[in-house]
């Protein structure tokens, strides 16, 4: 039903520690081998973003990734609610400039995660009263990996929206092994780091050793 589902998306969302996002530029091995080596270590949500493949290439490399993860993690697809909708994926990722929570909520239903990029308390308060499943806060830090990200907003901007919402706060941008200890104490549910992880050599080590330290001082480990 309905009502199992929205249960079982909610519970899946409070599970998350780690979140892979995708970068086929960066990757060393491949998005395909850096999810299935992130999912075997025990990454829960996966979000493919790509920003300069085809359509039909994008549904075909999402379909290759809805099977690693089928039954093991959470699949969204960033930007293209098209795409989503096409291979069934879990939801979508979305940000500001990209069509209204509202509106993408109408397309894929009640029943899809939508996650929602801010970069500070108002816009997190507005992705929550818009029905936003949870968001992604960033750039944390400053960082080359996305080109328009800005200024660092720095980690103590994490507790002001964990105070502020009650959905998942996902923390993005410029994380590392050394700093985010600071990302998950300011109350991060989850953090995302793309070149941390799909730059290294040992994808699986990478994840296994971000998820141990969210976990320990989570105190879930
Ligand atoms: N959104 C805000 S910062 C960012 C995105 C997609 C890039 C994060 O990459 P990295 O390598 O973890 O800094
Ligand atoms: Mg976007």
């Amino acid at each position: 039903s309905d009502k199992n589902h929205l249960t079982w998306k909610n519970s899946l969302l409070k599970d998350i520690d780690f979140y892979l996002v995708t970068d086929s530029g960066l990757s060393k091995k491949g998005t395909l081998s850096d999810v299935k080596e992130s999912v075997e270590a025990g990454c829960k949500i996966v979000q493919y973003r790509e920003k300069c493949k085809s359509t039909g290439e994008m549904i075909d490399k999402a379909a290759e990734i809805k099977k690693i993860c089928s039954g093991r993690a959470i699949f969204l697809i960033n930007d293209r609610i098209d795409v989503s909708l096409a291979v069934d994926a879990d939801g979508v990722h979305i940000g500001q400039d990209d069509m209204p929570v509202e509106t993408a909520r109408k397309i894929l239903g009640a029943n899809k995660i939508i996650g929602l990029t801010v970069h500070n308390v108002d816009e997190a308060i507005k992705a929550e009263k818009s029905g936003a499943d949870y968001v992604g806060l960033g750039s944390i830090f400053d960082t080359s990996t996305k080109k328009d990200a800005g200024k660092g907003i720095g980690p103590a901007s994490i507790r002001e929206v964990r105070n502020a919402i009650k959905i998942p706060v996902v923390a993005i941008g410029g994380i590392n092994k050394e700093n985010c200890r600071s990302v998950i104490e300011n109350g991060a549910d989850s953090l995302v780091a793309i070149s941390a992880v799909v730059c290294s050599d040992d994808v699986k080590k990478e994840t296994r050793e971000f998820i141990d330290i969210i976990r320990e001082i989570k105190g879930t480990g």
